[in-house]
């Protein structure tokens, strides 16, 4: 299966590579091919897809004095067990720091400890001249797309100033600006309102991160990039008036794009107010606190953000994985809702839960395998080498049984390290059964063959959306 179709075919892969892609029963250079080769892989009746790749993870990513949970070792094989070939994280530089100290950093965490391949964007926290003259740097390391911030003031904040200059960089370089857009100096008033009035619960960080601030973020940044000729690529899309925002931008011929999460397909602020447990009482909702936040489904924001997927007004969808355990982590938040660290720990579901939405008839298979790779790989400069079953491409191919069934929990199918799962009780009608990576099967039926250092640093060339 790829984004334009689907064949019954056999692959031969090479070393790391695939070579051929031929109908059933065909001579490559007068051999037989079932007869001929070493080892093979029996996908009748099963799906074979190109490795899914999920281009927004932040492993070990410091944030609010603890850091997300999973190691580039434990995320990764995490990933591999689901199904995903290929992450790109965010390296990290704050205020005050220096870019290439930030990345060098990133790269010390990543290299050698990698179940499969990684790329990086930069988060760029403190623009000033030395970030700035740093970003066309990037590009020359691979690292041809960077993200900014307009929330979270006093940590990763950029001011519209900021953005404008940084944006006119990109311009002239290629880099793809990745935005955060939620108007955070707006939240944090709205939270700290709340926390007066003693609303301290998980469920009022939704209550705070009003979509208003979303919508208002996401059209500022459209007109910054349309101001200064950079791209846009809006991360973590929940809001269905900021999906209009991007829907009326493209239509006037901007380029923009937009991602969403499979948590913002399936979960809900109502079903945050409504969590409960006997551990943690409601404080349970502080599972699902990421910013931007869970919505309204009263309000229709699933249901829209389903619907972008299949017009297209959202062109991916990413994890943006970031755990934390309950334990000394989330419950930091405890009496405070704004001290939650934020983020849900998805990067080993992603392809179960889109492929679900096939199930249920919310998209196609190939819209399925557009949405998991292509598209990752071309939005970000890996098109050819990843995102697609051709010869020359890296032999990433997982193997989808769509009899097979996954359910998704702690003690079920869980390699995340993580005390809970976002996704406790999910069903699947399907299974990730073999996952190949460079050519080499890490997945097997339920066995894990791969290693820590099989992955490695995948240098990036510009966005093949650029125009
Ligand atoms: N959102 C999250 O949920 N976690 C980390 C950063 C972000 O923007
Ligand atoms: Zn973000
Ligand atoms: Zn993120």
């Amino acid at each position: 299966v790829s984004a334009t179709g689907r064949a019954v075919a056999d692959v031969l892969v090479d070393g790391e590579r695939i070579v051929a892609v031929l109908a059933p029963g065909s001579e490559l250079l007068g051999t037989n091919l079932a007869t001929s080769v070493d080892t093979v892989v029996d996908a009748g009746g099963k799906y074979v897809i190109p490795g899914g790749i999920d281009a927004h993870t932040h492993m070990q990513l410091p944030f609010g004095g603890t850091s997300a949970s999973d190691t580039f070792e434990t995320g990764t094989r995490a990933a591999a067990w689901g199904g995903t070939t290929t992450i790109v994280d965010f390296a990290v530089q704050t205020y005050g720091t220096k870019v290439p100290d930030g990345l060098a950093a990133w790269h010390e965490l990543a290299a050698g400890n990698c179940a499969i391949d990684y790329g990086f964007h930069q988060i760029v926290g403190g623009i000033d001249d030395d970030s700035l003259a740093y970003l066309p740097k990037l590009v020359d390391e691979g690292i041809t797309s960077y993200k900014l911030f307009m929330a979270y003031p006093g940590v990763f904040y950029s001011d519209d100033a900021q953005i404008l200059k940084a944006m006119q960089v990109a311009a002239d370089t290629g880099l793809l600006t990745m935005m955060h857009a939620e108007n955070g100096p707006v939240i944090d008033v709205l939270a700290q309102q709340l926390v007066d009035a003693g609303k301290t619960s998980p469920y009022f960080h939704g209550k705070a991160r009003v979509w208003q601030a979303e919508e208002e973020a996401t059209h500022r940044a459209i007109m910054l990039s349309n101001i200064t000729g950079a791209p846009l690529y809006v991360v973590h899309v929940s809001a269905k008036q900021a999906v209009e925002q991007l829907a009326a931008a493209r239509d006037n011929g901007f380029n923009v794009f937009g991602e969403t999460c499979p948590q913002y397909l399936y979960l809900s602020l109502e079903e945050q107010l409504g969590a409960s447990s006997e551990q943690w009482g409601e404080f349970e909702g502080a599972k699902w606190v990421c910013s931007t936040p869970l919505r309204s489904r009263a309000e229709g924001h699933q249901d829209h953000m389903w619907q972008a997927l299949r017009t297209n007004d959202l062109q991916m969808v990413s994890t943006d994985h970031c755990p934390f355990c309950m334990k000394d982590q989330k419950t930091l938040g405890l009496g405070d809702f704004r001290k939650i660290p934020n983020g849900i720990g998805s990067v080993e579901h992603r392809m179960d839960l889109m492929y679900q939405g096939v199930v249920t008839g919310q998209i196609t298979l190939e819209r399925w395998v557009e949405l998991t790779s292509t598209t990752p790989a071309r939005m970000f400069g890996m098109y050819g080498k990843k995102g697609v079953i051709q010869p020359g491409a890296d032999a990433d191919i997982v193997v989808y049984d769509p009899n097979g069934h996954t359910s998704i929990g702690l003690n079920k199918t869980h390699h995340m390290n993580m005390d809970h799962s976002a996704w406790e009780g999910f069903e699947i009608d399907g299974h990730v059964d073999t996952v190949i990576s460079k050519g080499k099967v890490i997945v097997d039926n339920g066995q894990y063959l791969g290693r820590k250092g099989d992955g490695s640093f995948v240098k990036r060339g510009l966005s093949q959306y650029l125009v």
